[in-house]
């Protein structure tokens, strides 16, 4: 924060870029924006051109905001931030940065209550780490599951800033009955809704990359992602990935709140489609699967024929992705695609293959990612009752013409 207590990159950097954020809102709000020192940057549905959200997102609600990507306007790395998807239960919190602090407490020798500077002086460290919702891909199982319908685009890759988790633990002290973190946000249940409150075990909370982000792609986190404060679970889904963090509670055993003891849990066995699970046979969902997604061309695509670029992503939870395998005659064959220079940790790559198409007609692209661990993606399900961790081979149809 700056010696007067602003928050440096809330400011517009530029006359040329207040006009270009206050143009969009009217002057009654410019005038507002103008005059709080301390405001946040503008929501994901407010950036790039008001009319474009919907060229952007396929939007599963509104408000609360589920915004999922759509996936053939992936084309880079690093996902840009007015497309990165959106998964929020409740309403985003207007959070104001000089009412907010974040709070240490449990089973620690030292509860802390930080300020956003003294949080800062932990010292920051930048990385690329893919989010995936756990319920990406929902839509796809069948029989049908309850809960927000996902296609494939909740799902993107950014540079996330931020401190370590574990360096603001070592502060407070884990004493050794601390087993697990809790981790709330500002964000307040709507209606009976219970409150979303989750808990990583202190090995991952401990895990150097493990992090407490306040930039995604070198600018301050939208209030839709969590402003001022988020989680980065690295390799996990994004159910662990809290946002609008306040509260940082050190426990002996897991949170016992409904998004932990009955939301996003998997079965620890295999159960047939459809069927009940008895709930000791189920544990919380951690990490991500090995998958791939075939961002271009598009599904029902009409392409001339000759040589046909097909590009995509693959990720693979904690693993590394090795390979990316394309099949264009119904999984009969498979080629190796070419991955993307750019690799990190935790980050996906990016991967393309081209081919021409033998004839007119139709012809399914299917794409199937291995990992370091010999993962490789399924072509039938694992059946689980919440329409989480869809990894299935990826199939997207064409008509060359
Ligand atoms: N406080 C809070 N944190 C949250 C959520 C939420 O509803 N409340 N949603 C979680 C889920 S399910 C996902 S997939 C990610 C989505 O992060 P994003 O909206 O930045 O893409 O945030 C997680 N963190
Ligand atoms: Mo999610």
């Amino acid at each position: 924060m700056l010696s007067d207590g602003r928050f440096p990159y809330s400011a517009p950097a530029s006359r040329r870029a207040f006009l270009h954020r206050v143009g969009r809102w009217g002057a009654g709000l410019a005038f507002t924006t103008a005059t709080s020192s301390l405001w946040p940057p503008l929501p994901v549905w407010a950036q790039g051109t008001a009319d474009t959200l919907r060229e952007r997102f396929i939007v599963r609600s509104i408000n609360p905001e589920d915004f999922e990507t759509r996936v053939e306007r992936l084309d880079s790395w690093i996902t840009a931030n007015d497309l990165l998807f959106v998964r929020s239960h409740m309403y985003t919190p207007n959070v104001v940065l000089k009412n907010w602090s974040l709070r240490v407490d449990g089973e620690v020798e030292r509860p802390l209550i930080l300020t956003f500077d003294r949080l800062k002086e932990f010292g920051e460290f930048t990385v690329p780490v893919t989010l995936e919702c756990t319920g990406n891909g929902r839509s796809f199982y069948e029989p049908h599951v309850p809960g927000v319908q996902w296609g494939k685009g909740a799902v993107g890759n950014a540079r996330w800033t931020g401190v370590r988790l574990a360096d603001v633990l070592k502060k407070a002290g884990v004493k050794p009955t601390g087993r697990h973190v809790i981790v709330d946000g500002a964000d307040v249940p709507i209606g009976k809704m219970p409150d979303f409150i989750r808990s990583v075990p202190i090995e991952k909370a401990l895990h150097p990359a493990t992090m407490l982000a306040y930039r995604m792609n070198d600018a301050p986190l939208a209030p839709s992602h969590g402003f001022p404060l988020r989680l980065v679970v690295p390799g996990w889904g994004g159910a662990s990935w809290t946002k609008w963090v306040t509260r940082i509670t050190v426990s002996p055993t897991e949170s016992d709140n409904f998004f932990m003891q009955t939301a996003y849990r998997y079965p620890t066995k295999p159960v047939a489609p459809g069927a009940a699970v008895d709930p000791k046979d189920m544990a919380p969902v951690t990490e991500m699967e090995v998958k791939s997604l075939i961002a271009k061309p598009s599904e029902g695509a009409q392409l001339p024929s000759g040589p046909i670029k097909v590009t995509g992503f693959a990720w693979a939870g904690e693993a590394d992705v090795t390979r990316v395998d394309v099949s264009t005659d119904l999984g009969r064959s498979w080629n190796a695609a070419r991955l993307g220079k750019d690799q990190a940790r935790y980050a996906w790559r990016a991967w393309e293959y081209t081919f021409t198409a033998k004839s007119r007609g139709a012809v399914t692209i299917l794409s199937r990612a291995t990992d370091s661990r010999g993962r490789i993606q399924p072509i039938v399900p694992a059946w689980n009752p919440s329409g989480y961790l869809w990894n299935v081979v990826d199939k997207v149809r064409v008509n060359i013409t």
